[in-house]
């Protein structure tokens, strides 16, 4: 999880700690640090890496393929593992970013790709009250960019979202998308190595593995509290996931298992499959409503990629509408202002959903039984890691527990607040120094104070908002970030604040439960600066609180929705082709029509999956 607000800061905690390093500059520093004990142990034969780099053959200026596909994300992956399956047809994958560094790979480390090229770096823009303790008042709007995408600099957290959800997606007049139909993806799609009771939801023969998120005991104390508090621990990918339980994550052997490691990785190379990086697509080419190709800009220059049968976007939910729109497809009026000539008027882009999410509920412990970060440098941790897939180098931001619940305000019988436990805070304990960062008045005046203490903290998120935000050209330029909107909280009933706090006062009922007093357990109750005017734990103080603080999981869907032809806001139909064209469908968590109880990289892994079986149907 985590946002990258502060995982920045989480990691100059971690440095704070080992070498009193400080700022932007250091953070190269540790790049290169971790980089170059990788190389050394690697070289010295203690530890062995699996990745080797993608090579590609000589690019012409114009070249053909019976599929070209756009965005090598955790989707686009799922769907070139197995369209290359089919030793006939020729694939042709481009993707924008590069390779993944070495450092990826290992979970505790891989969020340092945030901070580098590996994200695009998009901020949403300014919006009345949200993101008021922020830097500019803009939210980090992280993305991957690089072979694997998002899924490469992640947080791992394996969630497959509920029955009731794609039940839901099915019953807007989507054939094909019920928890029935998919089932057999979100098996197919994984290896459970966990030992699980009701086994016969889960799936072993797939690239996707699932493993434990490394534990602390302040982990196990979590699950005693919560059952005390009345939930049931559950396998909450399996039958049902109302309850808590130990956070599940896609590592293979404590190693990142991304759209990269584990669908690429293996079949790179394919012959009839040709991977080309960095390789910026910027618009479809399309004639008589018919998409026959793509034009890619690679090192400066500009070059065309024919599709003799599909042109397939899976570019992710930003940049897939992005795409769209620059080809002429989207709301006329937004095409006509920036001289596109408008192809299809369809509602791109119009509607954004996304999980908010507090995560910096901190709490105080008088005994260790978090998270120590200061093994995380040494030589045995990294071998622990690659030879015996363990160690707190399998830890991913501190992620320890997940729990899902749903709340009094919960529309239907969904689970609507998910609650994260982690044996660390991203905030406390840190120097205020970073790209994206809270504001130093509040790095000052409400986390500096607990440096030096054993924390620990929840992160609370809302699964199922009313508000939405959306996503518009700024540019018909391609390499200019489109404008985002997260929309957080706009709600005119205000029923997404409440659900929030809600889930706040869970958490601390958990978290301040005679389980943790044994710990001597305390919430860093020092108020959020700006939020002082308010009494602490009031409604009115954790509204201020989130709207300060509050920030985005990453979780973007519905920005190139599915539905019917009648559906107003429509673009792809159940096959995830885009209405009104031909040989152009879309790939990637932008389909995505409903707010799932998930976080997206399993459903992303899904929709590669499921499309690449319809496209196979279609043609074989
Ligand atoms: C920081 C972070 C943490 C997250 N943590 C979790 C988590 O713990 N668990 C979870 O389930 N989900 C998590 N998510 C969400 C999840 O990773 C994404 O929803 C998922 O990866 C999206 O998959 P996608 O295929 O739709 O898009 P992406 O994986 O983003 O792939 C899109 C790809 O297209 C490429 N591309 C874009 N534009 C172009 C272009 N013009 N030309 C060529 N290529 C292009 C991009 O570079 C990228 O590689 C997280 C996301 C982020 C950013
Ligand atoms: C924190 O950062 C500031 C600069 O922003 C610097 O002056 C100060 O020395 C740093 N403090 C520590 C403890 O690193
Ligand atoms: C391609 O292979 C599939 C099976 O893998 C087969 O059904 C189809 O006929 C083949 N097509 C051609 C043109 O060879
Ligand atoms: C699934 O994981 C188990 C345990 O690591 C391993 O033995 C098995 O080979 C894996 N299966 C596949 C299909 O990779
Ligand atoms: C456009 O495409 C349709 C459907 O394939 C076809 O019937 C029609 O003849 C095409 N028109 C032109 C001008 O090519
Ligand atoms: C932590 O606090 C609890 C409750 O006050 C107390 O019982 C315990 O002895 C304390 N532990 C330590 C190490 O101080
Ligand atoms: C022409 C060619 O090399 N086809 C390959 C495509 O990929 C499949 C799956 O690995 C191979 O079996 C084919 O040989």
């Amino acid at each position: 999880m985590i946002l990258n607000l502060t995982v920045f800061l989480f990691i100059t905690a971690i440095l704070t700690l080992i070498y009193d390093y400080s700022n932007a500059q250091d953070l190269q520093e540790l790049i290169q640090e971790v980089k170059e004990k990788i190389i050394r142990l690697e070289q010295t034969g203690r530890i062995k890496r699996g990745y080797e780099p993608y090579t590609e053959p000589d690019l012409l200026d114009e070249e053909g393929y019976d599929f070209v596909i756009v965005g090598a994300g955790s989707s686009g992956s799922a769907l070139v593992h197995r369209l290359s399956e089919i030793s006939n047809w020729t694939i042709l994958l481009l993707e924008s970013g590069g390779e993944p560094e070495i450092y990826t790979d290992i979970p505790f480390w891989s969020r340092l790709g945030e901070y580098t090229h590996l994200n695009w770096g998009y901020l949403a823009e300014k919006e009345d009250n949200i993101a008021l303790g922020l830097k500019d008042q803009r939210l980090p709007m992280t993305r991957g960019k690089g072979i694997g995408g998002s899924s490469l600099i992640n947080s791992m957290i394996y969630t497959r979202g509920t029955k009731e959800d794609y039940d839901r997606w099915e019953s807007l007049g989507n054939p094909g998308w019920g928890y029935e139909d998919l089932l057999p993806y979100f098996e197919k799609l994984e290896n459970c190595t966990i030992p699980i009771r009701d086994d016969s939801y889960r799936g072993h023969g797939g690239p996707i593995y699932v493993e434990n998120a490394y534990q602390t005991k302040s982990g196990d104390v979590f699950i005693e509290a919560a059952e005390n508090a009345g939930y049931n621990y559950v396998d909450y990918n399996g039958r049902t996931n109302k309850g808590v339980a130990y956070m599940q994550m896609n590592t293979k052997k404590g190693l990142r298992c991304s759209g990269e490691s584990c669908y690429l990785r293996p079949v790179k190379h394919r012959k009839n499959l040709t991977i080309r990086k960095n390789s910026h697509v910027t618009r479809i080419l399309i004639q008589n409503n018919t998409a026959y190709g793509v034009e890619f800009v690679k090192d400066g220059r500009i070059y065309t990629a024919f599709a003799n049968k599909e042109v397939i976007l899976s570019a992710g939910a930003i940049n897939s509408p992005q795409i769209l729109l620059l080809s002429g497809i989207g709301p006329k009026h937004q095409l006509l202002k920036f001289g596109i000539k408008p192809i299809s008027n369809l509602q791109v882009g119009q509607k954004m959903y996304d999980h908010i999410t507090y995560s910096v509920l901190g709490y105080t412990f008088n005994e260790s039984i978090t998270f120590d970060s200061s093994d995380t440098l040494k030589d045995e941790s990294f071998i622990n890691l690659y030879n015996k897939g363990e160690g707190p180098l399998r830890s991913i931001n501190t992620i320890q527990n997940i729990l899902f619940r749903r709340s009094s305000l919960a529309p239907t019988r969904v689970t609507d607040i998910e609650i994260i436990g982690l044996g660390g805070h991203i905030i406390a304990g840190t120097n205020n120094t970073g790209e994206v960062q809270v504001t130093n008045e509040i790095y000052e005046n409400t986390f500096k104070q607990y440096s030096n203490q054993f924390i620990g903290s929840c992160a609370v998120a809302l699964l199922h908002p009313k508000s939405y935000g959306r996503v518009e050209l700024r540019s018909a330029d391609p390499f200019v970030h489109p404008k985002i909107y997260a929309g957080f909280l706009t709600d005119p009933e205000g029923r997404d604040i409440k659900i929030l706090i809600e889930g706040i006062r869970e958490a601390n009922r958990i978290m301040l439960s005679p389980q943790f007093g044994k710990y001597g357990v305390k919430p860093m109750d020092s108020p959020i600066y700006g939020c002082q005017q308010h009494q602490y734990d009031s409604d009115e103080y954790w509204e201020c609180a989130i709207r300060h603080l509050g920030h985005s999981f990453y979780h973007y869907i519905a920005t190139c929705k599915m539905g019917p032809e009648s559906d107003p806001e429509a673009v792809v139909n159940n096959r995830l082709k885009v209405h009104g064209m031909r040989r152009l469908r879309i790939v990637d968590t932008s389909i995505i029509p409903v707010t799932l109880s998930a976080h997206t990289n399993v459903p992303a892994f899904m929709v590669g999956e499921k499309g690449a079986d319809l496209i196979k149907e279609e043609y074989l």
